[in-house]
């Protein structure tokens, strides 16, 4: 059984690469619910839904979020009213925050609707997102625009803000008394191998380490943890992973990446891009593995997943 710690864009392609080399029913993916909101009374949760629509094979590809093919009568008609459009939900993708929306006012747990919204879309690996309980990335900017609070949602720094303001600070409010979901700590505990993906470090892996017991039951199988660097030649492929690690005070490359994983994940695999950090990364007590993980196409991906599976 695998198991893969997933945010958003990264993780849902090394997961569809992984699905593609080992029996999808025998993946666990626990998943950032840091970057959900609530917007339009409606219940978000954009990493959830970036895997189980690359999983299903119905994500949008070109911007890594929402459903291809999608189609937009219901924002256009906002617009028009002069309705809140800065967070672009298509009619496809409405659905689904429709569907969670009621079956948790009726009593349903994330975890639950998130299984039933995955059995919908046909996917076999079993998606649960890191807690039941609300976690919220809050940023706080370094120079807030004219009229920004100092501390915004994480939504509202990623697309309304565009990530282009310095962040000073995050945290992940509701962390401390937030619980695992429901087989979160026992897909860590009873891999044969624990993944984690390409994400950003700061917002989208942190905040799943920042939830009571799940750091600790990965430094107790660091040995069996692989993780995969999201930055390449000092840059975040998508996003702003980069600039977020040294406004935050790391370095923003995949030797900075490794020193913050360094205490539970065991194998650290880089481009070929960063072979020259090989050295400085084993000296961190970590085995570092080099190969080509910008999967700039699906085989690419099922490549990188065949490289993190040989780590085994
Ligand atoms: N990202 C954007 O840059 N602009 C958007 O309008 C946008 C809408 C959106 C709607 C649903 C959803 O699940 C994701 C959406 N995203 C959008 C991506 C979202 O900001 C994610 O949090 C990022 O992909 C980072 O994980």
């Amino acid at each position: 059984m695998l198991t893969a710690l997933a945010g958003g864009v990264g993780a849902a392609k090394l997961l569809v690469g992984l699905a593609a080399v080992v029996d999808p029913a025998e993946i666990t993916a626990v998943i950032n619910t840091g970057d959900d909101l609530v917007l339009h009374g409606l219940y978000i949760c954009p990493d959830i839904d970036s895997v189980t629509y690359a999983l299903a094979g119905v994500n949008n590809r070109a911007t890594g979020w929402g459903v291809e093919g999608e189609t937009w009568t219901v924002a256009d008609q906002l617009r028009a009213l002069g309705g809140v459009t800065w967070f672009q939900l298509g009619d496809r993708d409405l659905a689904t925050h429709l569907y969670r929306t009621q079956r948790l006012a009726e009593g349903a747990t994330l975890s639950e609707v998130t299984a039933e919204l995955a059995a919908a879309r046909g996917v076999r690996s079993r998606l649960l997102p890191m807690s039941d309980h609300p976690v919220r990335t809050r940023v706080t900017l370094a120079e807030p625009p004219p009229g920004e609070p100092p501390e915004v949602g994480f939504q509202d720094y990623f697309v309304r803000l565009g990530h282009q303001v310095a962040v000073a600070g995050l945290r992940f409010d509701g962390a401390e008394r937030a619980a695992p979901a429901p087989g979160v700590l026992e897909s860590i505990e009873r891999a044969a191998l624990v993944v984690c993906c390409p994400s950003n470090p700061v917002v989208s892996i942190g905040p799943i380490l920042a939830v009571p017991g799940v750091a600790d039951a990965l430094v107790g199988r660091r040995d069996r943890v692989v993780a995969v660097s999201p930055i390449v030649a000092g840059a975040a492929l998508r996003g702003p992973a980069d600039r977020l690690l040294t406004e935050l005070g790391h370095e923003s490359s995949a030797l900075g990446v490794a020193r913050l994983y360094a205490p539970w994940a065991g194998t650290f695999v880089v481009d070929e891009a960063d072979r020259d950090l090989a050295p400085a990364i084993e000296a961190l007590g970590m085995r570092c593995v080099v190969t080509e993980t910008v999967m700039s196409d699906p085989a690419r991906q099922t490549a990188l997943a065949k490289a993190v599976l040989d780590v085994g």
